[in-house]
């Protein structure tokens, strides 16, 4: 057997292994074996990789440098991205069954992540305000410090890349903890950054699970800024851990996406979008589309198109090119999704399709459920996973009070051909993204956030701007 890969914690520009030397077993959830270790960070790793990134901040070149300086530093990164995007991406597909295709696709988004904030904090210009008390005012961005990056496993690259894009661009260092289950793709970031001529600190990556490590860099007092993502449940505790140094924090946690399909939808381009928006990533997706509610003229034709859709998507080998679905990434998280499936069934759930492989391995099949209640935990909870629970509605009224009855407030989608309600109920969703006759297409200069128990804060553009830098007022007198 080849020897196992190992991917150890970035910090200050050296691959190290932890201090105490734990490692922990990196799973490749298709075949069910162990094919890495990585580094167990703990509360001594995460404490040199605080004082890098703080050293970094306070005494090195890099929020010092000129903007378009940095811009081509975040460039070069991106460039030996493009150049590693398919090793990159086997490291992605390899340690949670990410469909390549889909594996490759997030790759490209990682690396407009970092094009993107590298143009947009060289080029975005403050307010200047010319006042008629003879001053004028404007606005400067100066970077926050050190951020502390705690990212998630559904897309191990490309949400660590939405972080800690906008955080060094903005001319912060940073230190970004992947998930335990995917370690893989964001070291081998870390070691890109280092080849790209990053000076030390600035990208330090440390691994290891969410306590201690996780904890241990945001309840750290040098620590400026929180981002994470991940469950709601954790959220609160990262906040709680942020409030003790006051460090401000943006969250972006769980879902449970409303998908709203009228009778003057294109049903063609509507079924495409739902299967998308629940099946892509075997649903492991914060904005899934996991709650559908379909008109009722349409109902029976829905779903049977819907159906026939899902029960064409080829599972398999993460790899095999034909391969549109595979196993959900972690042993834990398979027994999760399952209990949910078992639950709907108990609970008398409807199956249009789907449910629990028994062929022992960690994949549920593209599952859809009608008929269960609505307070019921499959159709209330965010499984995360390829379960969609579907009602039918009658009115406009109906279906906008149907989607807005949540906790949650991620996104929405809705499909109709019909302008004014299109706007109408875009408007009326409790939600912090609504796609209108699509799914997941971002401008990465419109806010991304979520309402309720989906997080806290905006991200994108100059909503990133304003998280990841202390603005200032100057106000200046002008002798007359
Ligand atoms: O999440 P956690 P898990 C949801 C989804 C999933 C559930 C559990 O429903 O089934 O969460 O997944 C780190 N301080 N989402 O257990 O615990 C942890 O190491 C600091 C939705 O993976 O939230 C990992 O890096 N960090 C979601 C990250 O937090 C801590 C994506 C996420 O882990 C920590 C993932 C602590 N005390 C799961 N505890 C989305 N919004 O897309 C854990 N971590």
């Amino acid at each position: 057997m080849s020897e196992k890969q190992f991917f150890g914690h970035i910090i200050d520009n050296v691959e190290v292994e932890s201090i105490d030397r734990q490692r922990f077993d990196v799973w490749n959830p298709w075949t069910q074996e162990i094919w890495a270790q990585a580094a167990e960070g703990g509360e001594a790793d995460a404490d040199a990789a605080i004082t890098s990134a703080r050293k970094a901040f306070d005494e090195g070149p890099w929020p010092r440098m000129g903007r378009v300086e940095r811009a081509k530093a975040i460039h070069k990164l991106a460039d030996l991205m493009e150049e590693r995007s398919n090793e990159l991406a086997t490291l992605d597909s390899t340690n949670m069954a990410k469909p390549f295709a889909q594996a490759k696709h997030d790759v490209g988004r990682s690396i407009w992540n970092f094009r993107f904030f590298a143009d947009h904090q060289r080029d975005s210009c403050g307010e200047v305000y010319p006042m008629d008390s003879g001053h004028h005012s404007y606005s400067e961005f100066g970077p926050a410090g050190v951020v502390a990056a705690i990212s998630p496993w559904n897309f191990p690259l490309m949400m660590a890349s939405w972080k800690i894009a906008p955080a060094i661009a903005w001319g912060n260092t940073c230190i970004i903890k992947p998930s335990e289950d995917t370690p893989a793709s964001v070291t081998m970031l870390g070691r890109l950054a280092v080849e790209a001529g990053f000076p030390p600190g600035v990208l330090n990556v440390l691994n290891g699970h969410g306590m201690p490590a996780g904890s241990a860099i945001t309840g750290d007092d040098r620590v400026d800024r929180v981002t994470f993502t991940g469950s709601s449940t954790t959220g609160k505790h990262v906040m709680a851990s942020a409030a003790t140094h006051l460090a401000p924090v943006s969250l972006e946690l769980g879902g449970k996406g409303a998908n709203i399909v009228f009778e003057d939808a294109d049903l063609d381009n509507a079924v495409y979008w739902a299967v998308e928006a629940i099946f892509r990533n075997a649903g492991q997706i914060c904005l899934a589309g996991s709650r559908l509610f379909v008109q009722k003229g349409i109902y029976e034709e829905f779903m049977a198109r819907f159906t026939a859709a899902a029960e064409a998507l080829t599972i398999g080998d993460p790899f095999d090119p034909a391969t549109k679905f595979s196993a959900l990434a972690s042993k834990r998280h398979f027994d999760k999704v399952a209990s949910y499936v078992e639950s709907a069934q108990s609970l008398g759930g409807n199956f249009h399709t789907g449910g629990v492989a028994t062929d022992g391995s960690w994949v549920v099949r593209p599952t859809i459920i009608d008929g269960l209640a609505l307070d019921a935990a499959p159709y209330c909870e965010e499984i995360f996973g390829p379960v969609c629970v579907v009602n039918s509605f009658e009115t406009e009224e109906e279906a906008v009070h149907l989607a807005n009855d949540t906790r949650y407030g991620l996104n929405a989608m809705l499909f109709t051909e019909n302008l004014s309600r299109a706007h109408r109920v875009a408007s009326n969703l409790k939600a912090g993204t609504v796609w209108v006759n699509c799914f997941f297409i971002r401008d990465l200069r419109t806010p991304f956030g979520g309402v309720g128990d989906s997080g806290v804060g905006r991200e994108g553009g100059n909503f990133s701007r304003e998280f990841f830098t202390e603005p200032k007022a100057v106000v200046m007198q002008i002798a007359r």
